[in-house]
């Protein structure tokens, strides 16, 4: 299943973002006292999939795509490509990886609507099983922590050095997650109405819920991550407004009104370490 990823080019709005070095040829990386990866070091294709060598791909079971919403955080996304890759390859996974990047004129990150986005433009990539949804900002410090998907949606990143290695409450569905295409599709995806930091996983749990889609956990002893440090993104002011509707909302918002969205598709391409899907959202206001 092959697709021209990387020529679809629809608008000219690349032109006014400020240019980019390609991301993460020469950095050396430290998280931490007890990190440091050389990106340099990283084998992977270019365009950041990835398969064991040793596999035939008409036996392989899951393919896997790992959703990276991003904006603007190149340190971040350089260390996580530096720990995803080798991670994922010594978990002999089949993998894609889709950094899923904000320009445009709307002031808020609007996670929910880049993972609809990205969740699609992989699809049309590659027939993936299996999605990971990502934080740039977690980085996984065990092996054992499996990517993979289960029967039921599963959320990984339970322990966080931010927290202490302790889940904050039990209905916990962000940061890292594991969901089956088919339970994606039958969910409708993420809201796409949350912009701005907060709340979309909570929606996303009351979806589980409507469903009655149980989430299950790996050990805590195993689901731990290191957050990279950042200082806090713009709240969403209209978060709790909008999680009182998420019931009711559910199968008109998400994957299905994607198209009434007004966003654009800027570029799809391949990069170093990673496809790059280019949104411009406009500002809604
Ligand atoms: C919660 C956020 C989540 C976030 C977790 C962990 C909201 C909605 C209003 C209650 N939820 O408070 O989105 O993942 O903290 O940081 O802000």
């Amino acid at each position: 299943h092959q697709s021209d990823f990387s020529i679809k080019k629809i608008s000219n709005d690349e032109v006014k973002r400020p240019s980019r070095k390609q991301l993460g040829l020469t950095n050396s990386l430290h998280i931490g006292r007890h990190f440091t990866v050389d990106l340099e070091s990283i084998d992977v294709p270019f365009g950041g999939k990835w398969k064991p060598s040793t596999i035939d791909s008409s036996i392989i079971s899951e393919k896997i795509a790992v959703l990276v919403p991003y904006r603007d955080r190149e340190e971040h996304l350089k260390t996580f490509l530096s720990y995803i890759h080798p991670f994922l390859q010594r978990q002999g996974r089949y993998y894609g990886i889709y950094v899923i990047e904000q320009h445009g004129d709307e002031p808020l990150f609007c996670k929910g609507l880049l993972f609809n986005i990205g969740f699609n433009a992989a699809l049309e990539d590659d027939d993936y099983d299996c999605f990971i949804f990502h934080d740039v900002d977690l980085i996984p410090e065990e092996d054992r922590n499996l990517y993979t998907c289960k029967d039921s949606p599963r959320h990984l990143s339970v322990a966080i050095d931010k927290f202490n290695y302790t889940l904050p409450y039990e209905q916990l569905f962000g940061g890292v997650t594991a969901l089956k295409t088919s339970h994606y599709r039958q969910l409708n995806g993420y809201s796409n109405l949350f912009c701005g930091w907060g709340g979309e996983d909570d929606d996303m749990f009351k979806r589980l819920y409507r469903h009655k889609l149980k989430v299950s956990r790996p050990e805590t002893d195993i689901a731990r991550y290191k957050m990279l440090r950042h200082r806090q993104t713009p709240l969403n002011p209209a978060r709790y407004a909008l999680l009182k509707t998420s019931i009711k909302r559910a199968s008109e918002d998400g994957l299905s009104s994607l198209e009434t969205m007004g966003y654009q598709m800027t570029s799809t391409s391949r990069q170093r370490f990673f496809s790059h899907i280019l949104v411009n959202i406009a500002d809604r206001n």
